[in-house]
């Protein structure tokens, strides 16, 4: 008897239920069992059909990804999904809440599928840098045709139900208890109302034309579409010979990096919610209040009232208040449009919030996001006035994207109840949150605040106090490794395209144009006082921005634009950095793409590493999430400290030594890496350590 599946029997029809939390993953336990139980039900004599479906919120997420990085053991999925399709007796399986990959493809080779209203079932293998290794590619492509496939697979998109019922992946689709809808499918099979079939036994019409076109369309992108269209391709070949055609390239992906890089983000994205303060008793969060309807006050609102919550913005002038509502209401019709929020919602979302002006709105909310201008004096002023107006137990949280949040705490009674919850801009659609915990944070706070950002779905990111928290901290060190070299010889446009072919969306340089150069100016000046002398300073943007030159919204910075187009390099920017490196005395050096992009990955866990080491973040896997979710960096690179094990921390230290002998100042081995070289250790063992802290 399993623990893991439940076998019944209701008259002449036989059960199995999938009972493993939390996402019914097909581990070899669960396959084994679901594999024992077939067997026992195919033997009954007094069992004529058999129902599959699953407890839970939903029938099953797939493969267990855990898995990957495992040899396969048997049965394998393959193995378990032969004895469906060859089972004697008809086989139901029934699709609730999602049934994503590994359990689609159990699905598909059960004789006939039901669906419950609301399921998403989908193909998302490519996500992870593989494609559907189980029959996927073979057995929906004949039940939808090629074309409809390619799209399902190649983009790794969820399929709601109505248009699996429509592309006849799924033959019903009923309401209520999945074990209901399942008996009642397979009787309606034995009394002849409903025909049940192998998919294995349907033909696929050749269709070059999508294939060519698929081909072309993913050609310049990640591996894994492109088997994927190979695998589909097969599957106009009888089924055995597709099958073995998916395996094969499913298994050239699985020793692939790109798997490695996206099933790391897979398992960074949900990592970073272990926290020390998980198990505090949280705070009800049901109103909100944003102080500040600028650029990121509006995202911020957006993100919540998306989230179904009433919000209530503070702006100083009536006609501030105004302007930041329309902007909200636009936004929330942008969500709409994409599908974020249905008519109700939106609609409702509207109705949930009001701009005003009298703070005092404020005193029964039960969460406070500050989001004005980033000046320390201005902000202990709002927060001082919050600790009047707000009600006990309301969390005061600041956006701010450095200033010292223990600082803006002591500005009220209440310090215990400040935190830091750090968006990233536009705040409604930036994925990352970085969650600032304050000397004096209780613990229920930082944990309310983690359930607050999972309603937003947001993945938060917890970190200590320091200047720019964990992601700046360390974009500050890759921007100085990036303008290092820039004055040593690297053009500013090779290093952009080095860091865009290794995968960034957009060069270093390029952001500096979009951030616009004279708001960095003005974070450069507010440090010059402090500047330790040993440092090393580029004054090359400093003198664009002489020339009035702050990127795109003047059209010209280190590039030049026609609107918001990048229609070339800007040529005076290219006679100041050579001006300056002569100014200076500097001999151009040569650097091959591979050097820049070594220099700024090298600068960035240097950095990352100190940022680990003093106990900012918490673990590796934190950083690779503030990387991949607010910074841009590669997904399917999995983040720098998932790079910096491939590197290994040795070659690192020699990298960083060398490096230093030019810069020794700014070059600085930390501690932590020769650490990790005497006890032969990596990040990902730290992420083992300290998973549950
Ligand atoms: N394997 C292992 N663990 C999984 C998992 C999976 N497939 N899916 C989720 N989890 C864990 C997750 O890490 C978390 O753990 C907990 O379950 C809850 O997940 C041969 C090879 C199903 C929509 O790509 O999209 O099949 O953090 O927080 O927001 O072709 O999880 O609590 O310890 O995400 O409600 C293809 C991946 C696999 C689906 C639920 N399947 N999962 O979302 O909860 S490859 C997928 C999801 C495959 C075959 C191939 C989502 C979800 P913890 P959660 P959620």
């Amino acid at each position: 008897m399993s623990d893991i599946v439940r076998v019944e029997r209701d008259g002449d029809i036989g059960l199995i239920c999938l009972t493993k939390p939390p996402v019914n993953a097909l581990g070899v336990a669960l396959r084994s069992a679901v594999f024992d139980a077939l067997a026992e039900l195919v033997a009954d004599t007094s069992v004529r059909a058999i129902v599959l479906y699953g407890e839970g919120r939903l029938f099953s997420a797939g493969a267990d990804i855990k898995d990957f990085a495992r040899a396969a053991e048997t049965p394998t999925l393959p193995d378990l999904l032969k004895a469906l399709n060859d089972s004697a007796k008809p086989v139901v399986s029934v699709l609730h809440g999602v049934a994503f990959g590994g359990a689609l493809e159990l699905a598909l080779a059960t004789h006939l599928r039901v669906g419950i209203e609301g399921v998403k079932v989908g193909l998302p293998e490519v996500t992870l840098g593989l494609l559907p290794g189980a029959g996927g590619t073979q057995r929906l492509t004949r039940l939808t045709g090629i074309a409809p496939v390619i799209d399902i697979i190649c983009k790794g998109r969820h399929v709601a139900d109505s248009e699996a019922l429509e592309l006849g992946i799924i033959a019903r689709l009923d309401q209520g208890d999945p074990r209901d809808a399942g008996l009642m499918a397979a009787r309606d099979i034995l009394a002849g109302n409903l025909t049940a079939r192998p998919t294995d036994d349907l033909t696929v019409m050749a269709d070059d034309a999508a294939l060519s076109a698929a081909r072309a369309k993913y050609a310049k992108g990640l591996t894994a579409p492109q088997r994927a269209i190979d695998a589909i391709e097969a599957a106009t070949l009888p089924i055995d010979e597709g099958l073995k055609r998916e395996r094969a390239l499913f298994m050239e992906l699985m020793q692939g990096e790109e798997r490695a890089g996206l099933v790391h983000a897979f398992f960074a994205e949900r990592a970073t919610t272990k926290i020390p303060e998980r198990g505090a008793q949280t705070r009800t969060v049901e109103t909100v209040g944003v102080v500040g309807g600028g650029t990121m006050g509006v995202g911020i609102a957006t993100a919540i009232l998306i989230a179904g919550r009433p919000v209530t913005l503070i702006e100083t002038q009536v006609e501030a208040a105004a302007r930041a509502q329309k902007a909200i209401e636009a936004n929330l019709t942008g969500a709409l449009k994409r599908g974020k929020l249905t008519a109700d919602s939106h609609a409702a979302a509207i109705g949930a919030l009001s701009c005003v002006t009298d703070i005092t709105a404020l005193s029964d909310v039960d969460l406070v996001i500050e989001a004005i201008f980033e000046d320390m004096a201005t902000k202990t002023g709002i927060f001082a006035k919050l600790d009047a107006v707000c009600k006990q137990g309301c969390i005061l949280a600041t956006n701010t994207s450095y200033l010292d949040v223990n600082e803006i705490a002591e500005a009220t009674k209440r310090p215990q109840d400040v935190i830091g919850l750090h968006f990233f801009s536009p705040a409604h659609i930036m994925r990352l949150l970085e969650v600032v915990v304050g000397a004096k944070t209780a613990p229920e706070v930082t944990a309310t605040v983690f359930e607050v950002a999972r309603m937003i779905r947001k993945v938060p990111v917890r970190s200590e106090v320091c200047d720019g928290f964990i992601g700046n901290r360390i974009l500050t060190t890759y921007r100085k490794a990036c303008e290092y070299l820039v004055l040593d010889g690297a053009d500013f446009s090779d290093v952009d395209q080095a860091l865009e072919g290794f995968g960034f969306a957009m060069g270093p340089f390029a952001v500096g144009d979009l951030a616009g150069l004279d708001v960095a100016k003005a974070t450069r000046d507010r440090k010059a006082a402090t500047r330790p002398p040993e440092e090393r300073y580029s004054p090359i943007a400093d003198r664009i921005v002489d020339q009035g030159w702050f990127g795109r919204k003047t059209e010209a910075g280190y590039y030049v634009y026609e609107g918001t187009k990048k229609t070339g390099t800007n040529a005076g920017a290219v006679d100041i950095m050579h001006a300056e490196r002569k100014a200076l005395g500097l001999t151009p050096q040569e650097f091959s793409h591979q050097d820049i992009v070594d220099r700024c990955l090298t600068a960035m866990i240097m950095e990352a590493t100190g940022v680990i080491q003093e106990g900012i973040a918490l673990r590796p896997v934190d950083i690779d999430a503030v990387q991949l979710f607010g910074y841009g960096f590669p997904r399917h690179k999995g983040g720098p400290m998932h790079l910096a094990d491939q590197i290994g921390p040795q070659a690192l230290i020699n990298r960083i030594e060398a490096y230093a002998i030019q810069d020794p100042y700014f070059w600085r081995v930390p501690e932590l890496l020769r650490d990790m070289v005497a006890t032969g250790r990596t990040f990902a063992d730290l992420n083992v350590e300290r998973a549950e802290p």
